[in-house]
Parts: C-alpha cells; sequence; structure tokens
C-alpha cells in the first residue's frame, strides 16, 4: 500500500516536472511556422554572437520579444565588470532607517529600489523584428554622460551596471559621472572604482545643464550618450542610435523610454507609436504620431521623426553638439533645456528621431526631490550671445519650424486685441469707407471712439467688419476700408520696423498729407509719415 503511495507520488512529481518544462518551451518555442530567410544571419554586433535559428520569429501578441536580458554575453563573470569595486559595500552604506518614510529623498519607493540590488533581468521590450537588424561592425563608441544630484546608490548603480552589462564593451569609451554636488561626495568617488567609471564632482550645485555641458568638454569619445541618474537600458540599446549618427553625423537620437514605476519598480513597456510634442506652456508631452505618417511606417524598426526630445536621454556626436552651440549655460537646475536644444537642432540644419528598437527604462517621477536655490521660475536675462549664435549658424526662423517640422501644433487663435495706431501724436481714423486720415485721438480706453480702433490680426487690419485695403499696387495709391477676406491679397499687411507694409507691393502706409488722403508709397526706413506706433486700447 505504501509503494503504490509512493509511486503514485513519483509519477505525478516527474509528470510535474514535465509539464513545466513544456509550459516553458511552449512560451518560447517559435509561434509562426515560416522561419524568416535571414534567421540564420548573424549579428553585426562586434562580438560575433550567432543568432539562433528560429529565435527571429519568437512573438507574443503584443509583438514584443519574451527574451529576458540579464547575463551579459561578453562577461564571464559578472563580477569582473566592476573590477575592485564592492558593491556590496557601497549599497549597505546607505540604507533606509526603520520607520523612515521611503519616498521623502527621492520621490520613488527606496526600499523597493534597494531591495532589487545592482542589477536585474527585465523584458526585452522591443518589437520582434529589431532582433535582426544588423548594425555596422565598426561602430565608433561613445561617452557615457550621466549627471546626478543626491540620487539614491541603488538607482545610480542600477544605471551604470545596465550600461555595462548590455552594451557591447567596444561602443563605452567611458562612463562620466558628473557629481552635482550632492550631499555624500563618496557617492561618486566609490563608483571610479569601477573600470571606465570616472567622477566628477561640482563645487557648487549648477543644474543638470551646466553639469552635462561639463561632462562633454571632458569627454574622449567622438559620440556622447546622456541618461538621467535613474535609468536601466534594455537589449542593445545602444547600436541603433550610433549607427544613426555614424550615418548622418546632425541627427540626434533617442530610445523610446520605457516606464520604470517609482511605487514597486516594475518595468513596463512604452508604446512605440508616441513622439515628443509640447503645448504652449512649453510643457513637454507625448503624443500620437500624425495619422498619416502612421499609415505610411510599414517597418516597424523605423526611425520616428520628433518634433522635441523629452530632453534626458539622447545620443549626439560630439563635434555637432559643440558646433550647434552645446546648451545656453545660463539656464540653472532643471528644464527647458530639452527645448532650446531641439529647436536649435532641426533649426539649425539636423534632425530629431526616437528609434524604437532601442529601449530604455526610466523612472518617472511625480515631484521634484530636490530643492531649486533661486526658485524654479524663469528669469529672462539678457540672451544677445545666443542671438548671435543663431546668426552666425544661418538658422531658419521659429516659423519654419512651426510650419515644417510641427505643423500640428495648434497655434491658439489670436485674440482681437483693440489698439489705437499713433502716429506723432495723432491718431490714424476711418471717415467713411473711402476717406482714411489722421486726427486728434479721441476719449480715453473703452469710450475711443470706433473710428480709431483698430484690430491687428496679421495680414488683417481691422474695423469689424472692415479692412484696410490698397486700391491698386501702384506708389501713390490711395488706401480705403472694404469688407474683410483674408485672401484678398490688397487688404494683407505686416509691420516691418515702426512702418506697416503691404504685403504683396511691398509699399508702405503713409500720410503724406496729414489730413488725408492716406496711401501707399515707397518704404523708407524711419520716415516720421511711415511710421506708426500701435498703443492697446484698455
Ligand atoms: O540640479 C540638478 N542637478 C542634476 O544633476 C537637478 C537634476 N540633476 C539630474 C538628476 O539627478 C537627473 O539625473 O538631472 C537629471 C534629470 O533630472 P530629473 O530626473 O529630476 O528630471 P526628469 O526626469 O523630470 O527630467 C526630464 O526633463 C529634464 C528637463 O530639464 C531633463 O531634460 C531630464 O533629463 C529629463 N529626463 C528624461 O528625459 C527622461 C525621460 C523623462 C521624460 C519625459
Ligand atoms: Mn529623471
Amino acid at each position: 500500500m505504501r509503494r503504490i503511495r509512493a509511486n503514485a507520488i513519483a509519477i505525478l512529481t516527474v509528470a510535474w516536472i514535465l509539464g513545466t518544462f513544456y509550459y516553458l518551451w511552449q512560451d518560447n518555442k517559435p509561434q509562426s511556422s515560416s522561419l524568416s530567410s535571414s534567421a540564420s544571419q548573424t549579428r553585426g554586433r562586434g562580438h560575433g554572437q550567432k543568432v539562433v535559428p528560429g529565435r527571429l520569429e519568437i512573438h507574443r501578441d503584443d509583438r514584443t520579444i519574451p527574451l529576458i536580458v540579464s547575463q551579459p554575453p561578453w562577461a564571464e563573470q559578472p563580477g569582473q565588470l566592476l573590477g575592485a569595486f564592492d558593491e556590496k559595500a557601497y549599497l549597505a552604506g546607505k540604507q533606509l532607517k526603520p520607520g523612515d518614510d521611503p519616498y521623502r529623498d527621492h520621490a520613488f519607493n527606496l526600499q523597493e529600489s534597494d531591495r532589487l540590488g545592482s542589477e536585474r533581468a527585465i523584458r526585452d521590450t522591443r518589437h520582434y523584428r529589431c532582433a535582426s537588424l544588423n548594425y555596422d561592425t565598426d561602430l565608433p563608441s561613445t561617452s557615457i554622460i550621466i549627471t546626478f544630484h543626491n540620487e539614491a546608490r541603488s538607482t545610480l548603480l542600477r544605471t551604470i551596471k545596465s550600461v555595462l552589462m548590455r552594451s557591447p564593451p567596444s561602443l563605452i569609451q567611458e562612463i562620466i559621472l558628473i557629481d552635482d554636488f550632492s550631499s555624500d561626495p563618496e557617492d561618486c568617488q566609490l563608483l571610479s572604482q569601477i573600470p571606465k567609471v570616472r567622477c566628477l564632482r561640482n563645487a557648487r550645485r549648477e543644474g543638470l545643464i551646466r553639469s552635462r555641458v561639463r561632462g562633454a568638454n571632458t569627454a574622449s569619445a567622438s559620440i556622447l550618450t546622456f541618461l538621467d541618474s535613474h535609468c536601466e537600458v534594455n537589449a542593445d540599446w545602444l547600436q541603433p542610435m550610433i549607427q544613426r549618427v555614424k550615418e548622418d553625423h546632425t541627427r540626434v537620437v533617442s530610445p523610446i523610454i520605457d516606464v520604470i514605476s517609482l511605487d514597486n519598480f516594475a518595468y513596463l513597456a512604452a508604446s512605440a507609436d508616441l513622439r515628443g510634442g509640447f503645448d504652449w506652456s512649453l510643457h513637454f508631452k507625448w503624443e500620437q504620431i500624425p495619422i498619416e505618417q502612421k499609415m505610411a511606417r510599414s517597418d516597424p524598426t523605423q526611425a520616428i521623426r520628433t518634433p522635441v526630445i523629452a530632453g534626458g536621454i539622447f545620443v549626439m556626436d560630439k563635434s555637432w553638439f559643440n558646433h550647434l552651440g552645446q546648451y545656453d549655460t545660463h539656464m540653472d537646475i532643471w528644464g527647458g533645456e530639452n527645448f532650446e536644444l531641439s529647436f536649435r537642432v532641426w533649426m539649425c540644419g539636423g534632425s530629431l528621431e526616437i528609434l524604437p528598437c532601442s529601449r530604455v527604462g526610466h523612472v518617472f517621477r511625480k515631484r521634484h526631490p530636490y530643492d531649486f536655490p533661486e526658485g524654479n521660475a524663469l528669469t529672462y536675462i539678457n540672451i544677445a550671445d545666443r542671438l548671435t549664435l543663431r546668426r552666425k549658424l544661418n538658422c531658419k526662423p521659429f516659423r519654419w519650424y512651426m510650419e515644417n517640422v510641427y505643423p500640428e501644433l495648434r497655434v491658439p487663435e489670436q485674440e482681437a486685441v483693440s489698439s489705437v495706431l499713433k502716429q506723432g501724436g495723432l491718431c490714424l481714423e476711418t471717415r467713411g469707407t473711402d476717406t482714411l486720415g489722421l486726427a486728434e485721438c479721441r476719449g480715453i480706453g473703452a469710450i475711443r471712439p470706433q473710428s480709431q480702433r483698430w484690430e491687428l490680426i496679421e495680414p488683417l487690419l481691422r474695423q469689424q467688419d472692415l479692412c484696410l485695403a490698397i486700391s491698386a499696387f501702384t506708389a501713390g495709391s490711395k488706401v480705403k476700408m472694404e469688407t474683410c477676406n483674408t485672401k484678398e491679397p490688397r487688404q494683407k499687411w505686416k509691420p516691418k520696423g515702426t512702418a506697416l507694409q503691404h504685403m504683396v507691393s511691398g509699399l508702405c502706409l503713409d500720410s503724406q498729407t496729414p489730413t488725408g488722403p492716406l496711401v501707399v508709397t515707397q518704404c523708407r526706413p524711419q520716415v516720421a509719415s511711415q511710421s506708426w506706433e500701435p498703443q492697446i486700447i484698455t
């Protein structure tokens, strides 16, 4: 009896083990029966790794690769990546005290982060087709630049270790840490015992913008890679970005930024159909790729053009970064530099892309865990040097950017603001529809007469339904009022210095005889009879 029971238990155990193996095998086996012709090609990634035949077609319903990345294929023992660095001592050196709020210092759950330790396996979130792409075997190496202010040791170390573990070693020239005056200098210093890691400490708090510039200036590789200090890079994250920059040094590229939960540190795949955008309050937002572009995308591994980048994680050629004027180093602490750089890249001859085959996780937070020593409002200072740079580089105007790079950006309706148009103390006024002239300004504020109120809504100069129009396209022609029509070329005006220029004829509004009638004449700079000063009626 006892023997029968023992046998039954043994059989059940074997069945259970076999069942488990079968289940795991199912999960990994190719789900499509047709193997692509490229299935046996070698991946060109410099370390001669062979692709397992059939591996390429592995996918799940969400079309990502269920492969879990943990062991670096090039490191025989993971320990050797860190050299003399004692990671246990480093992490143990700073620990959450019992009873302390785990969110207090970093605005994420420090307890969870510490529990994960210095490395972990994460899901490969790329589209399965990414794994079959080839990259040049002679890609140039890069300097990784990570600035931080009071980052948690566990997140910082995981960032560095993920880079060392998931990048071909030949591509990592160095990892430059810029300690932006954190309270404990050892956070950074100790890490410089890791091979390739260098540590620079600011003598005072500079903010991320000047810190990155400092890092870039000491970088020895020809390509710069910027990372936030709480990231985990995913499989083959670097090759696609370096490849694109190698092919065209004016490209500035970024990965898809996956989400690391600030509560439980789960690694979550971000959507691959997003690009960077903004609204007029200059808040960065992820937005859907415009539908026409989406329809035109037959290949999910293709680069996505983006009007702006999130700012923290990108790869850029070092000489291109320098040529474009690096960053505006008058910008303090945090924020805005991603817009400033994005506009400059586009307007001055480069482009911005998101590469779907490159994935990097980032801990998104809800608040800043650090202070802004001088407040976080932007004080506007002298930008003369940046304007000179813009002229020197022959950059296109912002209007070009709006029309060509970000035509989807909705420009808010220009509000109708009423103004008087002054010339030498007199006001431009209408007398009926046919005659215009200068007259004494009458009334103030709300009681200005209708005949002296103008709405300047480019290209129209309006008074209710009537608009200022030229009667003919020749110098000396009278101007008059007629029913507004934005398509009518005779009604189109634009400011030119203090003058008002008719857009099509190029002539300027002129009050040759102060009592009227008004005409258009050849524009002459600084001529009193062509000078109009709008003054908003409040
Ligand atoms: O004074 C400071 N000194 C620093 O070195 C303040 C911050 N920092 C460091 C900080 O430790 C971190 O490594 O700068 C980095 C960015 O600061 P975070 O992580 O507090 O800010 P964030 O993740 O909200 O930042 C996003 O927007 C910033 C605007 O200035 C920067 O461009 C960040 O790099 C950017 N991060 C990303 O793009 C990652 C994806 C997030 C999104 C969207
Ligand atoms: Mn960040």
